[in-house]
């Protein structure tokens, strides 16, 4: 049974007993999670708060923006621009980056962040969430510029999501292992629910977007249909697929129970790599992952090695299950291209 102790004393404990989180960086996660329970009212209050539907207008991503969306985004800028703790944030929302105002002092650390992930879920009631990753100010670095933002996912200082969903739940990594934390609305705080999360190995379970089936690489396509196939085909096993088109509720369910999750490049726009973005989906999420026993890839190398171009750029993404992911990836390198 795990303790029950909240957030801040786990936080404490770990910068006591473990020195894994400066000062800093425990004040940043907390006020992170103090805007995530913000979040969370918005979304809860559906269509009584008037929150829901679009916004009538598109993020840099060229996606239509759901009020939710803005508001998310606005909460997560607001709870952290005064604290002392941030140089500057990114988010899914902005083009370019937001620098802390000179009225408030300045920190050492960058947080990206999708404030509101799975938008196209929000108006059916379907689980949508926060996901968020903090880099460290480059050294040295006087003024800030997105440069500074473009670090490899394994130089991450943290990273997380809350998921709003039948519980609201806040899963983190400081590098020390993945711990979940359930939302009690009675005390109004995070409390430890899981620690030393760990994903099995192998698994049954498969997340893809089948409709994209006609569009995907060889390699793809191979590893489904042999997860199709069953217990006849090759794997000897049968297979259950699910996709709830918001990332963080299918990467909540391989992390609490296993499964391969893929958003691979296909040919519907061959000069994106994917779907996804690298710096405040990807890497955070690849981060938990293989703190948790997993593994993420491209379909060829690991995320958290990947060098960023680009602010807002795109991947490929399989991540979960460490036995399903390198099944996939080999296949990928087959391939030879
Ligand atoms: P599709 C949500 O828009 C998102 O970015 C991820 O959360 C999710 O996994 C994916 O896109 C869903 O994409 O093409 O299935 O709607």
């Amino acid at each position: 049974m795990t303790r029950r102790i909240s957030l801040t004393q786990y936080l404490i404990e770990q910068q006591r007993q473990h020195g894994h989180i400066p000062q800093e960086l425990r004040l940043l996660i907390e006020v992170v999670a103090r805007a995530c329970k913000r979040i969370a009212i918005s979304v809860n209050k559906g269509a009584l708060g008037d929150v829901l539907g679009t916004a009538g207008s598109e993020n840099v991503q060229g996606e239509v923006q759901k009020k939710l969306d803005i508001i998310a985004n606005e909460v997560l800028i607001e709870a952290n621009e005064w604290g002392g703790h941030l140089a500057a944030m990114a988010s899914e929302e902005m083009e370019g980056i937001y620098l802390v105002p000179n009225r408030f002092p300045q920190g050492e650390y960058l947080l990206m962040f999708d404030p509101l992930d799975g938008s196209s879920n929000i108006d059916v009631n379907v689980s949508i969430g926060t996901i968020f990753s903090v880099l460290k100010k480059p050294e040295g670095s006087k003024g800030i510029s997105e440069d500074d933002f473009l670090q490899p996912g394994s130089a991450q200082a943290a990273a997380g999501y809350c998921v709003y969903g039948p519980q609201t739940t806040l899963v983190l990594t400081v590098g020390d292992g993945v711990a979940m934390f359930t939302l009690d609305r009675e005390q109004g705080s995070f409390v430890l629910t899981q620690e030393d999360v760990k994903i099995p190995e192998d698994t049954k379970e498969f997340a893809i977007n089948m409709s994209n089936m006609r569009h995907w690489d060889a390699p793809v396509k191979r590893y489904i249909d042999e997860c199709l196939a069953g217990v006849e085909g090759p794997r000897g096993k049968n297979f259950n697929m699910r996709w709830i088109a918001s990332m963080v509720a299918d990467v909540h369910r391989i992390l609490t129970r296993g499964g391969v999750f893929m958003y691979p490049w296909d040919k519907r726009e061959p000069n994106k790599a994917g779907k996804l973005r690298l710096m405040y989906e990807a890497n955070p999420m690849a981060f938990l992952v293989e703190q948790a026993g997993g593994a993420a890839t491209n379909a060829r190398e690991r995320i958290l090695d990947l060098k960023p171009s680009q602010l807002h750029e795109r991947v490929s993404v399989v991540l979960g299950s460490k036995n399903e992911v390198e099944r996939v990836t080999r296949y990928h390198l087959e391939q030879g291209r």
